[in-house]
Order: C-alpha cells, then sequence, then structure tokens
C-alpha cells in the first residue's frame, strides 16, 4: 500500500506496509485506490456531456470520495459496493466503456515529486470538499458547478501529461469551489438549524441510558433527536459535533445535553468504559478496541468491519435499544482527565460576532483589542499539538482568539477571561464553519477599509486530515498570507511546491510559542 494524505503518515513520509498508522489496512487502502482510479474513469466518461450525469453520479462521486478520506471507511464490503455504483454509472453513460478508463493510481504515487505533489492537493483537497458537499446534500442543497468541478480534478489527476502551469490553477481552484461548497453548508446549517447562539455546553453525564454521537453530520444529530424524544434517552454529542449544541433547532430539544470526551485522537481511552453507544457520523473513526466495539455504530460513508451500520433508511432504533440496554452511569458523572471542567462554550459563528462588530470595532480603535489569533484546525496525537495549548495560553490579555474544528479541545476548557464584554476565547464552530471565521475577517476589513492581511490577525492553523487541506487552499485562493501550520508540513508538499508556497505566501511552518508571539506581536 502508499498512503501518505494525513499529517500522522509514517515517519512523516508515507504509510507503505500491511497497515497505515490509523489502521487501514493494505487491502482497504489498495480499494480505495482502485475506488478513485474508477471516480477517474467515471470522470472521463462523462467529459463534455456532464449534463447527462444525473443526480446519482453526484451523489456517489460525493460519497466515495468522502468514503476514502482518512478515518472514515474501513470496511472492504462498503467500498466495493461503491465500486460497483460507480460501474453501473458508467454504463449508463457510456453503455460500451468497460473498466478499461479506470486510472491506475500508481501512476500517480510514482509520478515526478512535484507533479505527485501538485496531483495530491487536488485530490486529497477533493476529498474535503466533498465531505462538506455531503453534509449540505442531505439538508437538500446541491450546487451543479460544485459536482462539475469534482469531475474535472478527478480528470486532473488522471491525466498524465501536465504539468506545473496546468495544475496549479486547479490547485487554487479548490480553495475557489470549496469556499463555495462550505457557504452552500452554511446556508443548508443555518437555513435548517437557525444561527448558532452563544452556548454553554455542559460536561457532566447525567445517570441513566444515553447515546454519544460524534462527527459533523448535523442532520444524523437532527434525526436522533427525534428518534430518542420521549424514550428516556439522553444524547451527548462527541468531537465535532460540540457545535451543534449553539443550533436553535436543535438546542431546543431538551434531552440534547451536554458534551462527552474529547478530541478524536482520545477516544480509544475514553470509550473503553463508556456505558452507552457511539454513533459516527463522520470521521474521525479510530480501530474500535474489542472492549467496546459492541456499542460503535456508523453511519453515511463511515464504515468499519463488523461494526453495526445504521443506512440510508436513518433507523436508529438499534442505538438506542443499545442505550437502554447499557443503562448509562448510576450517577451523575464527570469524568476526570477526560472532561476537565464543568463546561465549555460555543457558538460564537458569524452571525453572533457580526452582532456586536462595532462593539470589537470600537475596542480595536481604542485599543482594548491589539490583535485577533485565529487558532484552529485538527487535532491528532502527535506530542508537537501541544504547541497550540501553550500558544493560546500565552496570548497577551488584549488579544481575542477565535477557534474552530476539533483541535479546539486543547484549550477549550481554559477560562482566558472577556475583553470589551466578549469572552477572549471565541468558538466558531465545525472545520466547515471556517465559512464564518472567514466572513467575520471580512467584515472586519471592511470596517476598517483594508484588507484582510492588513488587519491586526494572524492564522495558526493545525492539519491532520484533507478537510483541512481544501481550507487552507480556500485561504490561500483569498490571497491571505502569513499562515502559520503545524504540527509538521503535509508529507506530499514536495520541495518546490513548498517553495512556491513559501514565496508567494509566506507560509511557515510553526516553532515555538514564544517564538511565533514574539514574531507575530513584535
Ligand atoms: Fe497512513 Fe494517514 Fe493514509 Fe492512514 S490515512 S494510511 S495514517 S497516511
Ligand atoms: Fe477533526 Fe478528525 Fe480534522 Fe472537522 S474530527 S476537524 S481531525
Amino acid at each position: 500500500m502508499f498512503c501518505f494524505q494525513c499529517e500522522q503518515t509514517a515517519k512523516c513520509v508515507g504509510c507503505t506496509n500491511e497497515m497505515g498508522v490509523c489502521g487501514k489496512k493494505a487491502d482497504t487502502a489498495e480499494l480505495q485506490d482502485k475506488l478513485t482510479g474508477a471516480l477517474i474513469g467515471l470522470a472521463k466518461t462523462m467529459e463534455g456531456n456532464e449534463d447527462q450525469a444525473g443526480d446519482s453520479t453526484a451523489a456517489v462521486v460525493v460519497e466515495a470520495l468522502f468514503a476514502t478520506l482518512t478515518n472514515v471507511n474501513f470496511d472492504n464490503d462498503a467500498l466495493l459496493a461503491m465500486m460497483g455504483r460507480v460501474d453501473a454509472e458508467k454504463q449508463k453513460l457510456a453503455p460500451e466503456s468497460g473498466e478499461d478508463n479506470d486510472y491506475d493510481m500508481d501512476k500517480l504515487w510514482n509520478a515526478d515529486e512535484d507533479i505527485r505533489s501538485l496531483k495530491s492537493l487536488i485530490l486529497f483537497g477533493i476529498r474535503g470538499v466533498a465531505a462538506y458537499a455531503y453534509h449540505a446534500a442531505v439538508l437538500g442543497y446541491t450546487d451543479e458547478a460544485i459536482h462539475n468541478f469534482l469531475y474535472k480534478a478527478l480528470r486532473a489527476v488522471g491525466t498524465d501529461d501536465w504539468g506545473m502551469d496546468e495544475l496549479l490553477p486547479i490547485v487554487l481552484e479548490v480553495g475557489e469551489v470549496n469556499l463555495a461548497c462550505m457557504a452552500l453548508l452554511d446556508k443548508a446549517n443555518t437555513e435548517t438549524f437557525g444561527h448558532p447562539e452563544p452556548t454553554e455546553v455542559s460536561q457532566t453525564v447525567e445517570k441513566g441510558p444515553f447515546v454519544v454521537i460524534s462527527g459533523h453530520d448535523l442532520h444524523d444529530l437532527k434525526l436522533l433527536l427525534e428518534q430518542t424524544e420521549g424514550k428516556g434517552v439522553n444524547v451527548y454529542t462527541h468531537g465535532e459535533m460540540l457545535p451543534a449544541h449553539a443550533y436553535p433547532e436543535l438546542k431546543k430539544h431538551s434531552h440534547l445535553k451536554g458534551n462527552f470526551g474529547t478530541a478524536w485522537q482520545n477516544q480509544q481511552k475514553e470509550f473503553a468504559d463508556l456505558p452507552a453507544p457511539v454513533l459516527f457520523t463522520t470521521n474521525c473513526l479510530m480501530t474500535p478496541k474489542e472492549s467496546y466495539a459492541d456499542r460503535v455504530f456508523t453511519t453515511d460513508a463511515v464504515g468499519y468491519p463488523g461494526l453495526q451500520h445504521i443506512g440510508s433508511d436513518k433507523d436508529f432504533s438499534p442505538v438506542i435499544e443499545k442505550a437502554l440496554e447499557l443503562g448509562g452511569f448510576d450517577d451523575d458523572t464527570t469524568l476526570s482527565g477526560i472532561n476537565s471542567g464543568d463546561a465549555v462554550t460555543t457558538g460564537f459563528a458569524r452571525n453572533t460576532v457580526m452582532s456586536v462588530a462595532e462593539t470589537v470595532i470600537d475596542a480595536v480603535k481604542a485599543g482594548a483589542i491589539k490583535h485577533f489569533f485565529l487558532v484552529g484546525g485538527c487535532d491528532g496525537s502527535r506530542p508537537g499539538r501541544n504547541y497550540y495549548t501553550e500558544f493560546v495560553e500565552q496570548t497577551p490579555k488584549d488579544t481575542v482568539v477565535l477557534t474552530l474544528a476539533c483541535g479546539k479541545y486543547r484549550f477549550n476548557d481554559l477560562d482566558l477571561g472577556t475583553i470589551g464584554g466578549l469572552p477572549r476565547l471565541m468558538d466558531v464552530g465545525q472545520c466547515n464553519d471556517a465559512y464564518s471565521a472567514i466572513q467575520i475577517a471580512l467584515a472586519l476589513a471592511d470596517a476598517f477599509d483594508c484588507g484582510v492581511n492588513d488587519l491586526p490577525l494572524s492564522m495558526v492553523l493545525s492539519w491532520y486530515e484533507q478537510k483541512a487541506v481544501c481550507i487552507l487552499l480556500t485561504l490561500l485562493h483569498l490571497g491571505i498570507t502569513g499562515i502559520r501550520l503545524g504540527p509538521t508540513l503535509p508529507a506530499f508538499i514536495s520541495p518546490n511546491v513548498l517553495n512556491f508556497l513559501v514565496e508567494k505566501y509566506h507560509i511557515a511552518p510553526i516553532t515555538t510559542p514564544e517564538e511565533d508571539l514574539k514574531a507575530i506581536l513584535g
């Protein structure tokens, strides 16, 4: 196998043996490559006649790209079923074509390193875009232009004689299309569930049966809340589901009680003795330990051999029955060492922050707020990620920290106090709410009549999987410079591509919190 798409890839080079660091086995990695090659074949088949591709074509392309994202699908049977759907689409569009235009992914992994690097940025980036498109689609929001770009990007990955000049514009187009896709998802979420409001989320699990729901899919949470209503089963969020508490149409359910646990990489420890089932709606699913595997359920594009999968009928009865059978804790429980602090806050998305824009602008003009930091992105298990905790701890009292995505668990229990009546630490939401953070930055730039790069704003990002790749490309598409990135740089960025990013966008790897803060504020 060969895979180097995520930050924990073996030796910061690539996973090549029988199993990746994430637990993805060689046969699964090869199937994921085959599936990607088949998607490229499908995209080639429909070149020039995209308008004949129907909803089912877009649906399988989006779902299959999502399934190959890190920590989503480890289930060979599910991947084979997707292959079948891809082939059926191809047959429908061009009955005479066989498997012969499927792309051999080894060509990509063995290509010239700069070409491999640019094509990886495209492929990994559209895997992230597809995840967001999937969440929007389940709420009824789709955009043909996004689908057409996915096909175009897949063809670019499968074109062997293209160089830098052809590929680089497509890399940046991934960022542009991702911005449109995050905007679509923002629209889908806010029109369906209302605008997020600042919300305190309890970290205590009340006694009695409960379900823990993880991942990014708000539609699944809504259905679970409806199906558990009146059954004596409470619901707790986990990981990237935390910001769901801030949406009026979700928080109105009184049995949506709180949040359990921290970021994804702690799940094997945190789920070990959990007297409740866990439902995964997206990444990041880790190999479940035997001690709790019978309590883990998957849905959507997520899959793991042997785990119970909830299909498209979205009948969560097996999850609810499991909750009732396990019974939950005997007493209200706040797990020490897991949930530090009684509560965390979330819900500082664009609508909330912009409603206090005048206060913020006045505070900046009066010198009360000297600087804004966006410290966000993925979490992961590398020890170097302590950087983000220390960085936030050391930010001066006259600065504001905005955060988003699961990297926030490194510091969202810190009490940083308030500034001008606002909390100094504000959680904007999930990783896709980077859209919200971008809108906040654009509004500030507008208010100060300057560009985003001229604002007293610095972005200190952490990456792990491919959604972070498409978000980074969106920031580059917007021309944002000076981003600090860590904990390590992607293995798929070749030295020449890195040089380009450093020269054009002044991207810098993180160093130490002290040095970076000095460089930013000095
Ligand atoms: Fe390795 Fe990451 Fe690929 Fe898993 S997703 S096989 S850890 S590079
Ligand atoms: Fe986290 Fe897996 Fe990336 Fe949405 S849940 S951010 S790592």
